[in-house]
């Protein structure tokens, strides 16, 4: 097995998709913790590949009796050290991203990044307060699964 019970595995990365309503939904900082009690931290988008493969799983995952504002998922994205400088986790930089049309914009201090499903897969991401209760995604290595 490459992944720990529950979890996705896509192109050699595993994944771990918040859904249940018994994790529910938490802040961008409670979900990142809840990956890292995982030995996993929030997911870092790489490539088009993976953007593209996640982003047709948050699609699928649609809850038609939620709105869109509270059907996204917390990415390990943020532009908390300076303002509209949006960093992943690992340090990389966005240079463009997969923002929807007009985001990000800030709109209430939003400086954490999440996936909505959109039918465009190019337009699925938003800035959101960070205090926000949304779903999650985490991402790690397959094995060891010692953390
Ligand atoms: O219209 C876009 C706008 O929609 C919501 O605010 C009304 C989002 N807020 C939350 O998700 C909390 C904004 O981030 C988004 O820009
Ligand atoms: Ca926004």
């Amino acid at each position: 097995r490459q992944c720990l019970p529950g979890w996705t595995v896509i192109n050699s990365m595993c994944y771990f998709f918040a859904l249940s309503e018994e994790l529910s939904r938490r802040s961008w900082m409670d979900a990142r913790h809840f990956c890292k009690r995982q030995g996993s931290d929030l997911l870092v988008i790489n490539s088009r590949e993976e953007h593209m493969a996640l982003a047709e799983i948050v699609k699928m995952s649609r809850d038609p009796s939620r709105s869109l504002a509270h059907s996204g998922f917390w990415i390990g994205l943020r532009d908390a050290d300076v303002e509209g400088s949006w960093t992943w986790l690992d340090g990389t930089r966005v240079e463009e991203g997969y923002w929807d049309n007009g985001e990000p914009n800030n709109q209430n201090n939003e400086d954490c990044a999440a996936m909505y499903p959109r039918e465009n897969p190019f337009h699925s991401w938003n800035d959101a307060p960070c205090h926000w209760n949304l779903k999650w995604i985490c991402e790690r290595t397959p094995r060891p699964f010692s953390s």
